[in-house]
Order: structure tokens, then C-alpha cells, then sequence
């Protein structure tokens, strides 16, 4: 049975930037006149030089993207000083705080362009140039976002790593990219707790000599240890520093920023994008996805820690000229009606959220959502994991009250924007697909030996030419991105995703099809893990698997062999979850760990996956076939332990 096609309510689809019409003209356009089609789009920016190119680029035998090579642009001009120019007094930033009671902030484009500039000065002080690499570990405050754009504009490329990261997790960050500079904050602030920022930088600064200088934003008392020399609260140096610095102007081709993410296999990659080609790519997709307009108030509630932190908190919504609202906190505290008391206090028009978050709301029924007034909202968006059927009509019937177009939007890390979704004025609507391909982009599905499928089908997702947005390359690895995303598949970019694609040419994602776990929305890698795991002196071996999350959508299994001598207890589970927190951080705390002396293996030694999905999973009956296990026995005790429900 086919799934059902909603429509767009004909109120919702009325003067749309994008009709159904508008979609197919100037989709065929982007493939079949791509030149042109990204030298007009690239009018969406101010160029310091005009590109008179768009792609020169080659996916075999080498890897080699660039986009708009002879153009030369600046980014945080682009998304801050053109708007300032244009409509100063037109709100960029509306800062709503975790705790309800405190007071927020508001940014004007001309106060917005004030604040980053003055921040540049003062990394410019503590001698940050051109080409450094700038780290940044901060709580969703605008200084966050400032940062950032501090960075573009002085020709910096920031690496933000994610606040709930442990001192390790930044630590490997930090030395990957080589970065000799930071910018924290004291403690960040989320849901009533406190998270201590410059405690975990001074426990990963204590093992590795590489950062020089720490900027240090006060968002608490103010009490942080600070270490003479090294650290420096930014409302000291910036006493002493104006607001006038210009933008740098880069290159089209200049790396903008680095974003690490996880693989199947290793440490997580740096993940590098670059100014003029990403720029321009989130400020489309931006524009299409969300249908933006003038009077829009956009809230993004990812952190800037992830990409969509990125291409819809800091670029996109700001290459645009747009409002949009950053919110500190989480959506259950206070209590559980926290987003819609945002979107009623501040008219929220577009909500851009995760599944999970809409997973947990739902699971508190209605009553907290109809609380408030919702009416300003037009649109709603989600990204980060593939939305159930019944979260998505939870959020379009009891949210969107049946009368807002619900967007479900398709991208990772290494695309830098929305790549499948549907338009809101030009697409019907299917719950638990998330649509058709953005301007530009050709996806396809493939089987397992490569071969290309036709029509409706299911296979491994990839996509077929270079796209503006697309990243160039692994920090410091170009060798592991030409094998993690080219060479399993000659010729195409391969997403690491499976999808099915319907008899409209909607795609459907599935999940991963890799060892690459999506819990919360949040990317992991099964080899991070078992990598922490094994650090732990008491552990032999480990084996982690994936299995469905009722809200998560996935959580996270451990198999653990304790080292000969180590007692099986549940003493020692505790230690080994503590240990995981600790080494990456919160978001990878394992949601089972189930001890056992021994793993099932292949006579030749190699760890069976896809058994222990099974049995994390509760899918014992059909477990396949086991008999290439050198002691089928180890299953059984397997099943009759596992954890769970
Ligand atoms: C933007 C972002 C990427 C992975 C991706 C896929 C999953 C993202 C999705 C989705 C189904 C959607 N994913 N959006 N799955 N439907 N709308 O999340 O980037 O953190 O790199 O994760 O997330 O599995 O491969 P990133």
C-alpha cells in the first residue's frame, strides 16, 4: 500500500516564492544549464569580484570541487554588514534565554555588525590571523554566533565543537585541526543545569600544549579560574578595542570553517567548507526551503555545535537578512510547553526542529501545545533523523493545526544544506518522506554492486554531480575523503544513507547504512564508542550496535568482554556508561550494557554485526544464518541476557 499524499493547505500555498510550476521549470534549468543556473543564483551574495565561473570539478580519478573559483567574497559581510548597510534596524538576533524569567537580548543588523566587528578586534589582539584555525566550545548564546562570524570576517575558520563534548572529545579536536586559539564561555546554561565550559577546557588544555590564547565569554558569575597569560574575558580585551574592522576579502575557495562529524570507521573527521560556494548554497536553500519572507521569524532550536547550528542559525538565515530567534535551553524546561511559549511570546513564523524533540512533546500529549498561541506559526520544518508517520502528523495536526505545511528536510554535514525536501507552496506532502531534490542536485539510488536503479526502487542514496554547498574535503585527510564518500561507488558521491524513491520521484530515507549510529538526531560513529570503551582498563573487547528508540529513534547497545579476573556486575556496567559520558560526552551514553565472556565471531575471528543488531534489536527469530559462528552457543547465552525490554 502506497503511503498518503497530503496536500498543502490552499491557504499555506497562496504566494509562495516557489510554485509547483516554478519548481520543475527551474529544477530542469539548474541540471541542464547548471553554468548559468549558478552564475544568476550567485547574485543572491556581494562579490568583491564576480565569479565567471560556477563548477570546475571531478569526482574520479581524483576528488577535486571548486565552485566560483575566480570569485572573491566575504562572509560576514555578506550576513551582517549588507543588511546593516540595507536595513539596520530590522532585528537580526532575538536571544531567548533558558531561564524564562531572565532577560533576553535583541540584535538590530546595525548593532549585530557593531558586536562581531569589535569581537574580530579582539581576536585580532590576542593575534589570531588569516588561516588560523579558531575553536570554538560555547553555549547557545549570541556570542556564539558572533564568534563564528568574527572568524569569516577576519578570514579565520572556526572549528565549533559541540558544548556537551567532554575535555577528551575537544582535546582530539583541538590538535586535529591544529588550532591554537579558543573562545568559551565560563559555564553554559541549559535546562536550570550548569554546564562548566571553562572547566573542561582547562582539563583538555592540561593535556595538550597547543592553544595559546582562550577567549573566555562571562555568561556566569564571573569566577571562572582564569590562567594568567592565556586566558582573557572578552569584556577586558574588547574595553580596549573599537568596532571598525573590515572584511577580509577571501576567496571563493578559502576555507570558511571545519566541522567535525562521525564516520563508520576512526576518529571523527574534520569536515571542511568553503566560503563562496556554501555561503551561497545555504542562503538558496534557505530561501526555497523555508519560503522566506521579509517579516518572517525564523527559530532554529539546533545547537550551533551542528551543522544546522550552522547553515540555519549562523549563515543561512543571516545571508538572507532574516530574524531569527537563538534560544539557550531545552524544550522541557522549565516545562514541557517551553517552544510554545517561545513561539506565542515572540510570533514564531517558522519552527525548524529535530524528530526527537517532536518524539518527547508528543509523548506529553496535547495539552501543554494548546496552551499557547500558536497562530503566527506558517511553517514547520524537521531534520537530523527520518520522522515516524505519527510524529509527523502529531506536529502538522496538533502544532500546525492542520493548516501549516510541515517541510522535512534531508541533508548531513558534508552537503552544508537541504538537499531532498518538498517546497511549501509546490509539493503535496508525505508523511515520513522527506520529498524531491533541491535546485541543483541529482540524487540516485543504487544496489549494493553500484548499478543505478530506475523508477520506483530502494537502494544505497549518492548523488550524481557536485553541488555548491558540497564539502571540499577532511582536514588535514584528503586521502579519507576520496575513500569515506567516493570510493565505494565510482563516479558519485556516496551519502552513507539508504532510501526508497516513490513513483513521483519522492525520496524516503531509511537510515544509515553504515556503522553510523543517529541517536537524538546526533551522528556517532559504532567505532567511537567501542574506542572508548576498550580504553577502559577492566574491558577486553566491545562491539556496539544501534536499535530502535521510541523517542531517540535510535539508542545505543554495548557488547563488553571484561578482561580475564573482572567480575561480571552491574557495578561495573555503571562504571563502563560513566566511562563513555566522560570520554565523549552526555550525547553518547550508552543506553544498555550488556557484559558477556565472549562475542560471536567467525571461525576467522571477525565480530558477527549483524547478529548482535538482531539480538539488540529483540529480533531473534530471525537471526539468519549462523552457522559460519565458531561457537554458536555464545548466541544463545546472548539472547538469554540481553538488555531491554
Ligand atoms: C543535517 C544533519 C546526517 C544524517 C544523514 C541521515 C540523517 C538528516 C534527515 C535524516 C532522515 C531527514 N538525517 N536529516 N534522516 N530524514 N530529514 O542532521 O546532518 O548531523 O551530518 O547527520 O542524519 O542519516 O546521513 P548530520
Amino acid at each position: 500500500m502506497s503511503d498518503p499524499v497530503i496536500p498543502v493547505p490552499p491557504t499555506a500555498a497562496k504566494d509562495t516564492n516557489c510554485s509547483a510550476s516554478d519548481y520543475r521549470d527551474l529544477y530542469n534549468h539548474s541540471l541542464e544549464k547548471s553554468e548559468r543556473f549558478w552564475l544568476d543564483q550567485a547574485d543572491r551574495l556581494d562579490w568583491i569580484k564576480r565569479p565567471t565561473v560556477a563548477g570546475n570539478w571531478s569526482y574520479a580519478p581524483k576528488v577535486d570541487i571548486k565552485w566560483f573559483e575566480d570569485g572573491q567574497l566575504n562572509a560576514c559581510w555578506n550576513c551582517v554588514d549588507r543588511h546593516a548597510v540595507a536595513t539596520p534596524d530590522k532585528t537580526a538576533l532575538i536571544f531567548e534565554p533558558d531561564d524564562p524569567a531572565s532577560d533576553g537580548r535583541r540584535f538590530t543588523y546595525a548593532q549585530l555588525k557593531d558586536e562581531v566587528a569589535r569581537f574580530a578586534n579582539v581576536m585580532k589582539t590576542l593575534g589570531v590571523a588569516r588561516g588560523d584555525r579558531v575553536t570554538i566550545y560555547m553555549p547557545m548564546v549570541p556570542e556564539a554566533v558572533f564568534a563564528m562570524l568574527a572568524c569569516a570576517r577576519i578570514g579565520a575558520v572556526h572549528s565549533v565543537v559541540f558544548g556537551g563534548f567532554s575535555p577528551h572529545a575537544l582535546r582530539d579536536r583541538i590538535e586535529d585541526c591544529e588550532s591554537d586559539f579558543l573562545v568559551t564561555a565560563d559555564i553554559g546554561k541549559r535546562g536550570g543545569k550548569t554546564v562548566p565550559l571553562k572547566q573542561n577546557v582547562d582539563a583538555a588544555l592540561s593535556e595538550t600544549p597547543r592553544v595559546k590564547s582562550v577567549l573566555v565569554v562571562q555568561v556566569g558569575d564571573g569566577s571562572a579560574a582564569m590562567t594568567d597569560g592565556r586566558d582573557h574575558w572578552l569584556h577586558d580585551v574588547s574595553a580596549g578595542v573599537d568596532n571598525d574592522c573590515p572584511c577580509a576579502p577571501m576567496e571563493a575557495e578559502d576555507p570558511l570553517f571545519i566541522l567535525y562529524t562521525s564516520g563508520s570507521t576512526g576518529k571523527p573527521k574534520g569536515v571542511l567548507h568553503t566560503t563562496g560556494g556554501y555561503l551561497l548554497w545555504t542562503a538558496m536553500t534557505f530561501a526555497y526551503g523555508f519560503d522566506h519572507r521579509d517579516d518572517d521569524l525564523f527559530f532554529c532550536t539546533a545547537d550551533v555545535g551542528w551543522i544546522t547550528g550552522h547553515s540555519y542559525v549562523a549563515y543561512g538565515p543571516l545571508a538572507n537578512g532574516a530574524t531569527q530567534l537563538i534560544f539557550e535551553g531545552v524544550p522541557n524546561y522549565p516545562a514541557n510547553d517551553r517552544f510554545w511559549q517561545i513561539v506565542e511570546k515572540h510570533g514564531v513564523t517558522i519552527l525548524y526542529t529535530a524528530p526527537t524533540a517532536i518524539r518527547a512533546l508528543m509523548a506529553d500529549g496535547d495539552a501543554p501545545v494548546k496552551k499557547h498561541d500558536r497562530s503566527s506559526l506558517r511553517l514547520l520544518g524537521t531534520v537530523g533523523e527520518p520522522i515516524n508517520p505519527e510524529a509527523w502528523r502529531w506536529y502538522s495536526d496538533t502544532v500546525g493545526e492542520g493548516r501549516v505545511p510541515v517541510v522535512d528536510t534531508w541533508w548531513q554535514t558534508e552537503t552544508g544544506g537541504i538537499m531532498l525536501t518538498t517546497l511549501p507552496g509546490a509539493h503535496d506532502m508525505k508523511p515520513g518522506w522527506a520529498g524531491l531534490p533541491m535546485f541543483g542536485i541529482e540524487p540516485l539510488l543504487v544496489d549494493n554492486d553500484g548499478k543505478p536503479l530506475e523508477g520506483a526502487a530502494e537502494g544505497n542514496l549518492c548523488i550524481r554531480r557536485s553541488w555548491p554547498g558540497q564539502a571540499r574535503t577532511v582536514y588535514g585527510n584528503h586521502a579519507r575523503f576520496e575513500q569515506t564518500y567516493f570510493s565505494t561507488y565510482e563516479g558519485l558521491y556516496f551519502s552513507g544513507d539508504g532510501a526508497k524513491r516513490d513513483e513521483h520521484g519522492y525520496y524516503r530515507i531509511t537510515g544509515r547504512v553504515d556503522d553510523v549510529l543517529n541517536v537524538s538526531g546526533h551522528r556517532m560513529g559504532t567505532a567511537e564508542i567501542e574506542s572508548a570503551l576498550v580504553l577502559h582498563p577492566d574491558v577486553a573487547e566491545a562491539a556496539v550496535v544501534g536499535f530502535p528508540h521510541s523517542v531517540k529513534g535510535q539508542g545505543i547497545y554495548c557488547y563488553v568482554t571484561p578482561n580475564a579476573g573482572v567480575d561480571i556486575s552491574e557495578e561495573l556496567e555503571q562504571t563502563l556508561r560513566q566511562h563513555v559520558r566522560s570520554e565523549i560526552g552526555p550525547v553518547a551514553t550508552p543506553d544498555h550494557i550488556h557484559l558477556t565472556r565472549a562475542l560471536p565471531k567467525t571461525r576467522s575471528g571477525k565480530i558477527m554485526r549483524r547478529i548482535l543488531r538482531k539480538i539488540a534489536e529483540n529480533e531473534t527469530s530471525s537471526l539468519g544464518d549462523t552457522s559460519t559462528l565458531a561457537d554458536p552457543e555464545v548466541v544463545d547465552a546472548l539472547i538469554a541476557g540481553r538488555k531491554g525490554d
